[in-house]
C-alpha cells in the first residue's frame, strides 16, 4: 500500500463503526450546544445529545435540507466563533440565497485529507504533477483538489478553468501526470489535444472527474483518447467539497470517506432509512467537522451503496455513480442550476414565467438553451428590440447563474403544456 494510504481506508467494519459512534456522540452535542437549528429541531423530537450514543441511533435526528441552510444564511449553522473561521466556500446558484459553507483549519485539514485519498487511489504519489483544472474561487473543486495535491506532495498545478491553449501546453512544457477537472471539460481537451497533434507529447496517466454525471462511455473514450485511467470523484459543498467519495482502481463506484461522513440511504418519499443494496436519496452526516457539522443532510442525489470487498483493500463502503437527483437541479456545465432561478430573473426582468429549458449534450460539452414567450405587446416589437431583449436576459441569467444560456424569445403561448401545466425542463442528455 502507498504510505500516504492511511490504514483506517482498509479497517474492520466494527472498528469503522466505533470510530463513527464516538464521532457522531462529539458531534452532535456540538451542534447542539452551537448551532440553533439543532437545539430547535432537536427539542421538537424530542432527542437529547446524550440519547445519541452510537450510530445506531443516527435515525433518531432530524433531516436538514438546503431550504434550512438557506434560510440560514449566512451564519446560522456555524458552530464555532468567526474568529476560527479560515475559509468559506460556496454553492454555485441563486444570488443572495447561496449556501455559505465554513472551515477551520482543522476542516480544511480533514478535506485535504480526504482528497488526498482520491489522488493516491488513481496512483498518485509525491512525484506526479497534478494538474488542477477545476475552478478556484467559491467553487469547491480547485481549492480540495489542490489542497489533497500538496498534502500528497505532489507538484501541484492550479490552472483553474478554461483557455485550453495554455492548458495544453503546460500540461506538455510541465509534464502532468494527473488531470483533475469536470468530465466534460476532459473530453474537450481530449479533443482539442487530438486535433492539435499534441497526444504523444503529453504524459497523462490518469484523471479524477467529477462535481457532475458522466457514462461508462464517456469513461471509456476519454480513457482511449488521452490513454489514462479515469477516475470519478464526488463531493458537495455542504459536506466540505470533492473528496467526500472516490474511486479505486477497481473502477466500480466511490469509496466513501466514512471514518469523516457517515452515510444513509433513505426513500425520498418517506424519510425511511433503506438497507444496504437499496436505491434511494443519499443522506450525509459529517462526524469530524467543527464549523459546519451537518448533521443527517439530504442531499438529494439517488444512488445505492455496497460493502461487497473490494479488489483495491479498502474497506471503506462505496457508493454507485448517481442514478439522478430527487429535486429539480440540474448541473449544467458543473453549475446546479434551479428552474425557479430561471423564473426568478424572468419576473424580475418584466417577463411573465413562461419558459422552457432545454438542455443537451453534444461531443460531451452541455448545450443549455432557454425560451420564453414574448408577452403580446412584445409580439410587435422590432427585430432589433427582441435581440436586445434577448441580450439583457441572457445578462440577467449569467450574473443570477454564473453560465450563460442561449436565449430565444418565442411567440406567446407556443411553449406546449400539457394539462395545461407548462414543461419546465427537456433534458435530453442521456444522463
Ligand atoms: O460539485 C463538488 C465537486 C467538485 C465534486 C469537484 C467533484 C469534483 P457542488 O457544486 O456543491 O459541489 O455540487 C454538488 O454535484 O450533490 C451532485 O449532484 C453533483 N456531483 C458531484 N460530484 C458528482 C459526480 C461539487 N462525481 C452536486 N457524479 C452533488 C455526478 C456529481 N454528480
Amino acid at each position: 500500500m502507498n504510505r500516504y494510504q492511511p490504514e483506517i481506508e482498509c479497517a474492520s467494519e466494527d472498528r469503522l463503526r466505533g470510530l463513527q459512534s464516538e464521532r457522531l456522540v462529539r458531534t452532535v452535542k456540538h451542534a447542539y450546544d452551537n448551532v440553533a437549528f439543532y437545539r430547535r429541531k432537536m427539542d421538537e423530537h424530542k432527542v437529547k445529545p446524550a440519547d445519541v450514543k452510537s450510530m445506531d441511533d443516527l435515525p433518531k435526528l432530524p433531516f436538514l435540507c438546503k431550504d434550512d441552510l438557506r434560510d440560514a444564511y449566512p451564519y446560522g449553522f456555524l458552530a464555532v466563533p468567526r474568529s476560527e473561521v479560515v475559509r468559506i466556500q460556496s454553492t454555485s446558484g441563486t444570488t443572495g440565497k447561496r449556501v455559505v459553507a465554513f472551515y477551520t483549519q482543522q476542516d480544511i485539514d480533514v478535506w485535504d485529507e480526504c482528497c488526498a485519498r482520491a489522488i493516491v487511489a488513481a496512483g498518485g504519489g509525491k512525484d506526479d504533477v497534478v494538474h488542477v483544472c477545476y475552478g478556484y474561487g467559491l467553487f469547491t473543486g480547485g481549492p480540495g483538489l489542490n489542497g489533497g495535491s500538496h498534502k500528497v506532495g505532489s507538484m501541484t498545478l492550479p490552472m483553474s478553468s478554461g483557455n485550453t491553449e495554455r492548458q495544453i501546453q503546460f500540461m506538455c512544457d510541465l509534464g502532468s501526470t494527473i488531470l483533475c477537472c469536470t468530465p466534460s471539460y476532459a473530453a474537450f481537451l481530449a479533443e482539442a489535444i487530438l486535433e492539435q497533434g499534441m497526444a504523444d507529447r503529453i504524459s497523462l496517466k490518469a484523471g479524477i472527474f467529477g462535481a457532475e454525471a458522466w457514462s461508462e462511455e464517456m469513461r471509456r473514450d476519454i480513457e482511449d483518447k488521452l490513454r489514462i485511467k479515469a477516475y470519478d470523484i464526488y463531493g458537495l459543498t455542504e459536506i466540505s467539497g470533492p473528496g467526500v467519495s472516490f474511486e479505486c482502481s477497481e473502477q466500480t463506484g466511490m469509496h466513501i470517506n466514512e471514518d469523516h461522513f457517515a452515510a444513509e440511504i433513505i426513500d425520498p418519499a418517506t424519510g425511511e432509512t433503506l438497507p444496504l443494496g437499496s436505491k434511494g436519496e443519499l443522506v450525509f452526516s459529517c462526524l469530524s467537522k467543527a464549523a459546519f457539522p451537518l448533521l443527517r443532510y439530504r442531499t438529494r442525489d439517488i444512488c445505492v451503496l455496497s460493502r461487497k470487498a473490494c479488489s483495491c483493500g479498502r474497506t471503506l463502503v462505496k457508493m454507485s455513480k448517481l442514478m439522478g437527483r430527487s429535486d429539480d437541479m440540474l448541473i449544467i456545465r458543473g453549475v446546479n442550476v434551479f428552474p425557479s432561478q430561471i423564473e426568478a430573473v424572468l419576473l424580475k426582468c418584466g417577463l411573465p414565467p413562461n419558459y422552457q429549458i432545454i438542455v443537451d449534450r453534444v461531443k460531451y460539452t452541455d448545450t443549455f438553451d432557454v425560451q420564453v414567450e414574448m408577452t403580446p405587446e412584445m409580439f410587435s416589437d422590432t427585430v432589433r428590440q427582441v435581440a436586445a431583449r434577448e441580450s439583457e436576459l441572457v445578462s440577467a441569467l449569467r450574473s443570477m447563474l454564473g453560465i450563460s444560456p442561449k436565449v430565444t424569445l418565442v411567440t406567446p403561448r407556443s411553449i406546449a403544456r400539457s394539462e395545461g401545466k407548462a414543461v419546465r425542463v427537456v433534458d435530453k442528455r442521456t444522463i
